[in-house]
This record gives C-alpha cells, structure tokens and sequence, in this order.
C-alpha cells in the first residue's frame, strides 16, 4: 500500500496517525497537489491528497473514507466503535474536525486566488466564523472528559488533535489554547504519543 499526501496537508496526517497507531505499515509518497506536473489526478480525479493505493491498484478517497478502511485492517485498537450510534457519534466528531480543516483551507484560498482588493470579507468571515463555531463545540462536548468519545482514545480523538495542530500550524493568531483550556489539554497529551509527534508539520 502506498499513501500519496503531503507533510503538511491535516487530512494526509489524520491518515498518517491512523496507520501508525494500528500499527499498518504504508509507504508515504509525497505529492505537491498545487504544483503543475502532479500526476495526482491519474490515481484522484478530485486533484486531492491523501489518496491511498491499494497493492493491485486501486485508489481509495477521501481520508474519512481511508480512515474507516484502515481501522479495519489490523485488531490492534479499534478506532472507530462497532455500535451503529457510537460509529455516527466517532464519525461526526471526525465529520467536525475535518470542517475546520475544510473551512481554514477555503480561506487560505481566498488568500492565495485573489489579489487582496478581490478578497471577500464576509466569505473569510463566514470561514472564520465556522472555525470558532465548531472549536466552542469541541470544548462543550469534551468537558472535563479525558478523550472526545467515550474513555478510551478514537478516530475522534485523532481528527480533532489533527484540526488542532492544523490551526497552530497555519492561524496561529487564533488562541484557542487559551479560550479552550480542555482542547489545549486533550491536544498536549496526544502529542506526547509518537503518532503525533512524527506527524507533526514542517516548520515552513
Ligand atoms: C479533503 C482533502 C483536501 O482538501 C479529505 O481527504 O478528507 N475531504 C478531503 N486535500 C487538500 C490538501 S490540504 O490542503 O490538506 C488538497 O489536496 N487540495 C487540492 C485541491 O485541489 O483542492
């Protein structure tokens, strides 16, 4: 299996963590999906990382889609629960996590596609507005528990650490640490597993 992504895409390092905390070997190869000889599209018409190649060829997307296969190829810590409503909960919390990442990239675009005088304020708004949004409802949901579902680290645990380190990585104007204490908490003890120290970006 091959996992074509990038150092310092959230979504590739979600996948990276997942693997590495089941213990599944993969190969890391890198893709700069921005650059105008990526081949990406032959293996993910979408031009998106990650994407995962499978032995006999066939590629598997998006990373919530890879997440939830590569829970499945090893018995060591399921990551994501058998119960159908605590597999939806894992999943909306990952479905959560994952839109920050969504909505922090729509405005890092608007940055990178428009001149500054053709920027929309009221769209960056309404992105930065999602992102405080869903962080308030990452802190209400944790509270004072020890992993974001139930008492044992899951997939949730994972995407949420990884739109943190995301946020830190590219707005780190936004304090969260200090407005979310709980987050700040949750994301200092998964970072003192290897899993997510590895995976941490590059200093650009
Ligand atoms: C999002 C992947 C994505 O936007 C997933 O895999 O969960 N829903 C998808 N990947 C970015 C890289 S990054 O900024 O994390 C990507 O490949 N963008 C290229 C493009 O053309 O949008």
């Amino acid at each position: 299996m091959k996992l074509i992504g990038s150092l310092t895409s959230p979504y590739v390092r979600k996948v990276r963590i997942v693997f590495l905390e089941k213990k599944v070997d993969v190969d890391l190869e890198l893709e700069n999906v921005w650059a105008a000889d990526t081949t990406i599209a032959l293996n993910n018409p979408l031009g998106k990382v990650p994407c995962l190649l499978l032995d006999d060829g066939e590629a598997i997307y998006d990373s919530r889609v890879i997440t939830e296969y590569v829970d499945t190829l090893s018995p060591v810590g399921r990551l994501i629960p058998a119960g159908s409503r605590e597999r939806a909960s894992v999943k909306t919390w990952e479905a959560l996590a994952d839109g920050v990442e969504d909505a922090g990239i729509l405005a890092r675009l608007e940055h990178t596609f428009h001149p500054s005088k053709q920027q929309s304020a009221a769209w960056l708004e309404r992105q930065m507005g999602k992102i405080d949004a869903a962080l308030v409802q990452m802190s209400r949901k944790l509270g004072e528990n020890a992993w974001c579902h139930s008492n044992q680290m899951t997939l949730a645990d994972i995407a949420v650490g990884s739109a943190l380190g995301y946020l830190l990585f590219r707005f780190p104007g936004i304090a969260w640490q200090t407005k979310h204490p709980n987050l700040d908490t949750l994301y200092q003890k998964l970072m003192q597993r290897p899993s997510f120290a590895e995976t941490t970006p590059p200093v650009a």
